[in-house]
């Protein structure tokens, strides 16, 4: 258990009714039809949901997820019921099936993602990570692509990769962190910006998530070394994504998302959501320009010139070649 649940003595019991002291908070725990709401006061109440929460243009086997802003009534002095839930500005979502409409929310209202990488033991794949980046541009999340385990690039071919992968990414815009959550390196930088908002730590699994959120804290202790059950074959045990709140900041460990919600965008909107790609395409002398094989492109120019990574480049032009509906309009 990670969060104290307070018995505030002076808060008032409310008898019978459930409509007089109507709070607003934040879901910070789903387990069942069980929701823990922290109260923007800080306080914790053991909530269930009144009725049905209709939420709009969306199917979703749970009508609230951690993230959630909701209003909810006082029951007695640590419980309550759900009455409302806010829009939401961003969620991430797990589809039941390709085909089914059905999603599941897994975390709503990210602030800022720290996307773990690591260049060896594992080695994460430019494509994922160029993946992950588009559906958080579409979603206009900051990223901090942090670098875990360089204690282990002790080879100049290792150290020439971490030099190749801070220019492809550095010139994509994005900011960099080089840390190690063993020898503490550049970890007290994550720990700066957690205050405030709700940060979502992600990346493959193996990549040292939970060990970093861990120096964040010593009150989170999280598991470590686990193969995430997300990259197993078989049943899907059910997710339970947990805030943990932290120096006054909320941190979301997930085990192997590929991306967020669904990414309502088309094809030949998908460049719009590589910064750097984006950025020349003005150049380009069709308007309509998919920048694939038009004549006087300014980002094919810019991939010759170097301007733009070729790893970035090849990442956008496998995006359009999906044949699933992840990028396409409904
Ligand atoms: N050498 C080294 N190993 C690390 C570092 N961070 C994590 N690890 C190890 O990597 C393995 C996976 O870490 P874990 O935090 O469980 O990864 P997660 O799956 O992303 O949550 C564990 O055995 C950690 O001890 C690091 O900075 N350097
Ligand atoms: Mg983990
Ligand atoms: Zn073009």
């Amino acid at each position: 258990m990670h969060i104290n649940i307070y018995f505030c003595e002076t808060y008032p019991v409310v008898a019978g009714c459930c409509n007089i002291f109507r709070m607003t908070g934040l879901i910070v725990k789903h387990t069942g039809s069980n929701y823990m709401v922290r109260s923007d006061d800080g306080q914790l109440y053991l909530s269930t949901v009144r009725g049905k929460l209709r939420l709009k243009d969306m199917k979703t086997t749970n009508p609230i997820a951690v993230g959630d802003k909701v209003t909810f009534s006082v029951t007695s002095r640590n419980q309550g019921v759900i009455t409302d839930v806010a829009s939401r500005k961003n969620y991430i979502i797990r589809r039941s099936t390709n085909l089914s409409r059905q999603a599941h929310i897994l975390a709503a209202n990210i602030d800022k993602v720290f996307l773990i990488v690591t260049l060896t033991q594992p080695e994460t794949r430019y494509e994922f990570i160029d993946r992950f980046l588009v559906t958080a541009e579409a979603y206009k999340i900051p990223v901090w692509i942090v670098i875990n385990k360089i204690d282990l690039l002790n080879t100049n071919e290792l150290q020439e990769e971490l030099e190749y992968f801070k220019h492809v990414y550095s010139s994509a815009g994005y900011t960099i962190l080089e840390v190690s959550a063993i020898e503490n390196i550049n970890l007290d930088k994550i720990k700066s910006e957690i205050p405030n908002r709700i940060s979502l730590f992600s990346g493959n699994s193996g990549v040292g998530k939970s060990t970093v959120m861990n120096s964040l804290s010593p009150d989170l202790q999280l598991k470590t070394g686990e193969i995430s059950k997300a990259h197993s074959k078989g049943t899907h045990t059910t997710t339970f994504y947990e805030m943990f709140e932290i120096d006054n900041g909320f941190v979301i460990d997930s085990p192997g998302i590929k991306g967020f919600g669904l990414i309502d965008i088309d094809k030949s909107e998908v460049y719009h959501f590589f910064p750097e790609i984006f950025r020349v395409s003005s150049g380009c002398k069709f308007g309509m320009c998919s920048h694939t094989h038009e004549p006087e492109c300014a980002v094919k120019a810019a991939v010759e010139s170097g301007e733009i990574s070729e790893s970035r480049y090849i990442s956008y032009l496998k995006i359009l070649e999906d044949d699933d509906d992840k990028y396409r309009k409904s």
